[in-house]
C-alpha cells in the first residue's frame, strides 16, 4: 500500500512538472538592429517584446540584439532570408539592394516633414511598398522611423554644399545616397553602421550623416565636432520578419506579431520626437558646434542630379505620386 502510494505520488509530481514545462514552452526570437540599447529602435523592440509576450501569454519571447551584435543592416536582411535572425528593425539603407522599388524613399528632400512622411508611409503608397517587400522573399510588418538625416564631421563647420568638397563622408550602402553625395561634391564612402564609430575615431573617414536619434544614441560627439542640420533626407525605418519564422505561424499568431509591430512603431516614433526635441541641445552641451542656418535650397540644388539618375533607372511614377501625396 505504502509502496503504491509512493509511486502514485511520484507520478503525479512528474505529471505536474511536465504540465508546467508545457505551459512555459517558449520560442525565443532574436530581434536585431544596429543602434544602441535605449535608442529609438531599441524602445520599439522593447514595446514589440512586451506586446508579443502579453498577447501570446509568454509563448514568444524576444531577445534584443542591439548595436550590430548580429552585424550591419545588410547582414541582418540577409540573416532574415537565411533564417539566422527572426526579426529586424532597419533603415531602408541597404533595402534597395533587395527590393529596388523601395529606393525611391531614399531620394533627398523628397519628404517635406515628419507628418507628411508618416502619412505617406501609413497610407496606400506605404502599403504598396510593404507588398513589394513581401514579394521579394522578406516579411514586412510595418514602416517605423529613423528620422531626417543631418551631416556631422570632424574637420570644419559645413554651411554650403561646397564645404563638403574635401570630406571623406560615410554614407549608407545605398545607391541613391551615394549618387546624391557624389553630386554634392563629397567623397562618399559606403560603410555598415557598426563600423562607423571606429572609422571616425581612426580618421579613416571625416564625417557621416544620420538622424538626431542615431547621433545622440551612438555618442557621436566623442568623434565629431561639427553638426549641420541639413535634414537632407528622411530615413524610414522598417520592421521585418524572416519568412522561415512567418511560415510556421498560425493566422492568430501572425495577428499578434502585427499588433506588436504597431506598438513598436508607436514607441519608436514617440522616441524620435523626444530626441528631436532635446537632442540638439544635448549635443551642443556635449561640445558639438551646431550649424542651424543652412542654405537648404543650395543643398537641394546640389543633389538634384540624383533625381535624374534615379528617374533614368526607375522611372518617375512612384516619385511623382509621393510628391503629389504631400500637396
Ligand atoms: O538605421 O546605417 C545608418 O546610418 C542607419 O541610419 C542606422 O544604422 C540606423
Amino acid at each position: 500500500m505504502f509502496h503504491y502510494r509512493t509511486i502514485t505520488r511520484a507520478f503525479v509530481v512528474a505529471l505536474a512538472a511536465s504540465a508546467a514545462s508545457g505551459a512555459l514552452a517558449q520560442t525565443t526570437l532574436n530581434f536585431g538592429h544596429t543602434t544602441a540599447q535605449g535608442s529609438h529602435y531599441s524602445v520599439g523592440v522593447q514595446a514589440f517584446a512586451d506586446t508579443l509576450s502579453e498577447l501570446s501569454d509568454g509563448k514568444f519571447e524576444v531577445r534584443e540584439q542591439a548595436a550590430g551584435a548580429l552585424g550591419g543592416e545588410r547582414d541582418l536582411i540577409e540573416g532574415l532570408q537565411i533564417g539566422s535572425v527572426e526579426l529586424v528593425i532597419s533603415s531602408t539603407g541597404p533595402l534597395g539592394n533587395f527590393v529596388p522599388e523601395t529606393l525611391v524613399l531614399d531620394l533627398p528632400f523628397l519628404f517635406k516633414d515628419y507628418a507628411s512622411a508618416r502619412s505617406v508611409l501609413d497610407g496606400e503608397i506605404g502599403d504598396e511598398l510593404l507588398e513589394k517587400i513581401n514579394e521579394n522573399g522578406l516579411v514586412a510588418l510595418a514602416w517605423a522611423e529613423n528620422g531626417f538625416r543631418h551631416v556631422t564631421n570632424s574637420q570644419h563647420p559645413i554651411e554650403t554644399p561646397e564645404d563638403l568638397a574635401d570630406l571623406k563622408l560615410r554614407t549608407m550602402e545605398n545607391a541613391v545616397h551615394m549618387e546624391a553625395f557624389t553630386a554634392a561634391g563629397a567623397a562618399p564612402t559606403p560603410m555598415a553602421f557598426p563600423e562607423v564609430f571606429a572609422a571616425l575615431q581612426q580618421g579613416v573617414i571625416d564625417g557621416q550623416e544620420n538622424p538626431i536619434p542615431v547621433i545622440t544614441s551612438s555618442n557621436m560627439w566623442e568623434v565629431q565636432d561639427y553638426l549641420t542640420l541639413t535634414g537632407h533626407v528622411y530615413s524610414p525605418g522598417i520592421i521585418l520578419a524572416s519568412p522561415s519564422l512567418w511560415d510556421t505561424l498560425s493566422d492568430e499568431e501572425k495577428g499578434w506579431f502585427e499588433e506588436a509591430a504597431d506598438a513598436a512603431v508607436t514607441a519608436n516614433r514617440a522616441k524620435v520626437e523626444e530626441d528631436e526635441a532635446s537632442g540638439v541641445d544635448m549635443l551642443r552641451e556635449k561640445g558639438m558646434e551646431v550649424v542651424e542656418e543652412v542654405d537648404t535650397d543650395a543643398f537641394r540644388e546640389a543633389v538634384r542630379p540624383a533625381y535624374d539618375t534615379f528617374i533614368a533607372e526607375h522611372g518617375e511614377e512612384m516619385l511623382t505620386r509621393i510628391q503629389e501625396a504631400q500637396e
